[in-house]
């Protein structure tokens, strides 16, 4: 009788489960589980924040928050997938005897068990947390909605403009203050683009006739990279502009050097 044989008539499920961990196929798949795993999280927590555009407004860092933290969720999983994997590709040239196929897992009731809570409990963790973060976006977009600065966005093959009412001047670069929300009206004058202000974290249609509304809580200075993020033709890629988050004195300067010019940035 071939050991796996014997592990399966084990009288209690205490002793199949010891018997299996000491199988030394399945000890170095636990080994290589624990590496994945690592690899993932340090991703998660240290590579990521380094990776990512540079977080200037609250629903940047909201989108950061996400990215780490569903991926250190998710890191023991992949771990599971990448070990047994990789398991698989280090044996492949040794020429051992595979062993041999045990109980199939679909009829255990435990693991059956396990890995369906499992998968719920993840489910509900990543629909919570996206609800969670929608509705405190929308909270905050009608409470900031009166002091909000307004930005008209335009897209059109293959340029972004912008309009900012409340100054009445036109520009083709993103200048916004810190620490003062903005209202972003998004249109487009010809096919469906996306509007991208990279370090911001928001990115919405801008479609043809209908205007788009996105809202962002600018919250610390540097410089914005404009893109846009639905195919819309030829130029596609190179429809893109910068800007920058800045002081309020540095805004202000900003908008009074356009007006002088007859509210039309040159
Ligand atoms: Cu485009």
């Amino acid at each position: 009788m071939a050991d796996h044989e014997s592990e399966l008539l084990a009288p209690t499920p205490g002793a199949r489960v010891s018997t299996f961990l000491k199988r030394k196929d399945v000890s170095q798949t636990l080994l290589l589980w624990v590496f994945f795993t690592a690899v993932f999280v340090v991703l998660g927590l240290w590579a990521y924040p380094k990776w990512m555009p540079v977080v200037l407004s609250k629903q940047m860092q909201a989108n950061e928050d996400i990215m780490i933290w569903f991926t250190v969720i998710s890191a023991p999983i992949a771990g599971v997938v990448l070990s047994i994997a990789a398991k698989s590709f280090l044996n492949m040239h040794r020429g051992d005897t595979p062993p041999e196929d045990g109980v199939a897992i679909r009829t255990n009731g435990p693991v059956v068990i396990v890995w369906t809570a499992t998968s719920v409990l993840f489910c509900i963790v990543a629909i919570v947390w996206g609800l969670v973060a929608l509705n405190t976006e929308s909270i905050a977009a009608a409470t900031d909605a009166p002091k909000s600065l307004i930005v008209d966005v335009t897209g059109s093959q293959w340029v972004w403009s912008f309009y900012y009412p409340q100054q009445n001047i036109h520009t083709h670069t993103l200048n916004l203050p810190v620490n003062q929300p903005v209202t972003f009206n998004v249109m487009s004058a010809d096919v469906n683009h996306s509007f991208w202000p990279v370090q911001l974290g928001v990115k919405i249609d801008a479609n043809r006739l209908v205007t788009t509304v996105a809202h962002a809580d600018p919250t610390a200075t540097g410089p914005l990279d404009v893109k846009c993020a639905e195919l819309c033709g030829l130029y596609h890629a190179y429809m893109e502009t910068s800007g920058a988050v800045e002081s309020p004195t540095d805004f202000n300067n900003w908008v009074s050097s356009i007006q002088a010019t007859g509210g039309v940035q040159q």
